[in-house]
């Protein structure tokens, strides 16, 4: 049923907004609703629920998580009465998957559809977060949690001459629903990160022709995607507990364990043995073959040149194998893709490569794309797999104030600063879901915001519990962390990457900060543990009556 529109004026209150009906927000609804007995209401943008699963409808979108760790765990009732068909979930799949755990946890009473939040003022005052959506709707909570995803304020590209294309131009980031046809149309594809290296041979099997318009060349990893099996399917439904405990306890968040020898201690055969046997099995575990492929560089060259020799070894082309091998930064450093014939795809003969590095695009043409040098490319359809301004964009437009009037974006001018990624100085009672500052994206999701939405959970309980009115990072908290999460990717090889959106160096203007957390998923849920457990140091309470100083 539609809700009733509400006048502007009317503001509806609750004890808790939150923003966004992904993973994140469906889980924060369950916990806030259902265990802490809170009044709640989920505030989401789209008509449905699914987050990136719901904007995401590029051809060949799937899950780099194996499916049966790309679920919730927090719900025996929900490990069971659920079934994945494949290895790596596709995006149809994931989406019905959310829409089951709505329905099983009846969510969708409390979740607002259509409710783009456009501003969000703390009113000291009243001790409320004001939340005002897009068309006028208002309401108002003493908590707002959002759990807006870290990927999913699209980037655009600025190429000149867009508005007059006579085809179509599509973000692989906010896809029609309808789909796309490219039978007989010739189709440029700007981007080779994951999207784009999952998209492009779907795209290749459909349209006369496919460009890949490629800046950086990749690194890619087989999937080896496969239905499974009952077997499978049975036995991750009866170790169940033992997955959990395996995600739990890995840096990465990924049921699979990192490997506890160097790179370097063992002779070439065996290193080539091992990496032959992460390549035949597909997936991310390639980067865990060894302990050191991340922070030692002599280490990463090896897996590096061992990629390398693959795509000279599938690209039947030597001039196209070698672009797509020329690769500037090393393995894993930006978030590494896995594929379905990615590298195959060039020995079509409807497929070409062309190198936007040595010869960038000037301008979008009514028929195509023209390069610097003149070249011109026919086209019907443009696809920007371009991307995100990832971490902080969505947070950033939705106009959100604290204390004072201080916008987020005023205090994030020079980069993120938060608490543990949670929350911010100077914004009282907002919770960031796996906010910058966080392992998240570093990990398997779901792992991590399952730890976000509990820990936020037991806030807010151990607040009401006090008599407390208000927790705030403080200043000097959130100094110290930033710090570390600078020094956690420091030991890492990751800030090499110097293009990477772990960085925000995809997105012109932003501030270049590493954003995520490098240390680690087990030592971070440590750290958070222990500081609930501690009464919450690095965090300013305050009660009802003195709510108004930090
Ligand atoms: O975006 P990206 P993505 N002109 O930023 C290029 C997650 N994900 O959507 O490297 C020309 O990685 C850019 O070039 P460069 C996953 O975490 C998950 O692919 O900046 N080119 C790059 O090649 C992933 O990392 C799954 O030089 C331009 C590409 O566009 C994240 O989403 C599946 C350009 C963008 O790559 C983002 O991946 C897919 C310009 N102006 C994605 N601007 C799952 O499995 C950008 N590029 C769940």
């Amino acid at each position: 049923m539609p809700e009733a529109p509400i006048p502007p004026a009317a503001e509806q209150t609750f004890d808790a907004l939150v923003i966004g009906a992904g993973f994140a927000g469906l889980y924060q609804l369950h916990a806030l609703r259902d265990r802490l007995g809170l009044r709640v209401r989920v505030l989401e943008a789209a008509d449905g629920v699914g987050g990136t699963w719901w904007w995401n409808r590029y051809p060949g979108a799937r899950c780099d998580s194996e499916s049966h760790a790309y679920a919730f765990y927090f719900s025996d009732d929900l490990l069971q009465s659920w079934d994945w068909s494949e290895r790596y979930p596709q995006q149809p799949e994931i989406l019905r998957y959310l829409n089951h755990v709505a329905d099983r946890l009846d969510l969708r009473r409390d979740i607002t559809f259509g409710a783009r939040v456009t501003q969000a003022q703390w009113d000291e005052a009243a001790g409320l977060w004001r939340v005002v959506t897009q068309d006028g709707r208002r309401y108002a909570a003493p908590f707002l949690i959002t759990a807006v995803g870290c990927l999913s304020s699209t980037n655009r590209p600025d190429i000149p001459g867009a508005a007059d294309f006579a085809g179509a131009i599509h973000h692989t980031g906010e896809w029609p629903h309808e789909g796309v046809d490219f039978t007989g149309k010739r189709v440029g594809m700007i981007g080779t990160g994951s999207t784009g290296i999952q998209a492009a041979p779907v795209i290749a099997e459909a349209a006369a022709q496919l460009t890949v318009f490629q800046r950086t060349a990749n690194y890619s990893i087989p999937a080896r995607n496969r239905p499974l099996d009952d077997a499978f399917k049975r036995w991750a439904k009866e170790n169940a507990a033992e997955i959990r405990a395996a995600m739990h306890s890995a840096p990465n968040g990924h049921p699979w364990p990192v490997g506890s020898r160097s790179a370097l201690e063992v002779s070439a055969e065996e290193r080539e043995a091992a990496f032959r046997a992460a390549w035949e099995k597909g997936g991310l575990a390639l980067r865990a073959t060894f302990r050191d492929i991340l922070t030692d560089r002599a280490a990463n060259d090896t897996a590096a040149e061992f990629i390398r020799s693959r795509i000279r070894e599938v690209v039947k082309d030597p001039a196209t194998a070698a672009k797509l091998a020329e690769i500037d930064h090393p393995f894993a450093t930006k978030r590494p893709p896995i594929d379905t014939g990615y590298f195959e795809t060039f020995n079509r003969d409807n497929v070409a490569l062309v190198d936007i590095r040595a010869d960038p695009i000037e301008r979008i043409t009514p028929t195509g794309l023209r390069l610097r040098s003149g070249a011109e490319h026919a086209l019907d359809v443009i696809v920007f797999a371009t991307g995100f301004d990832a971490m902080t964009g969505a947070l950033l437009r939705m106009g959100i104030e604290g204390r004072g009037g201080l916008a987020l974006h005023d205090a994030w001018a020079a980069g993120p600063r938060t608490q543990l990624g949670l929350q911010v100085p100077g914004f009282p009672n907002l919770f960031t879901i796996t906010g910058p500052g966080s392992p998240s994206v570093l990990t398997n999701m779901p792992v991590a915001i399952e730890q976000h939405v509990e820990w936020i959970a037991d806030c807010i309980a151990h607040l009401r519990a006090k008599g407390l009115a208000t927790i705030e990072a403080s200043d000097q908290a959130a100094e110290d962390w930033v710090a570390h999460v600078n020094d956690a990717a420091n030991a890492t090889l990751m800030p090499q990457a110097g293009h990477s959106w772990y960085l925000g160096a995809n997105v012109p203007g932003k501030p270049r900060v590493f954003m995520p957390y490098a240390g680690g998923m087990a030592r971070y849920r440590a750290i958070c543990a222990e500081v609930a457990a501690q009464g919450y140091p690095g965090f300013v309470t305050a009660g009802h009556a003195a709510r108004v100083t930090a």
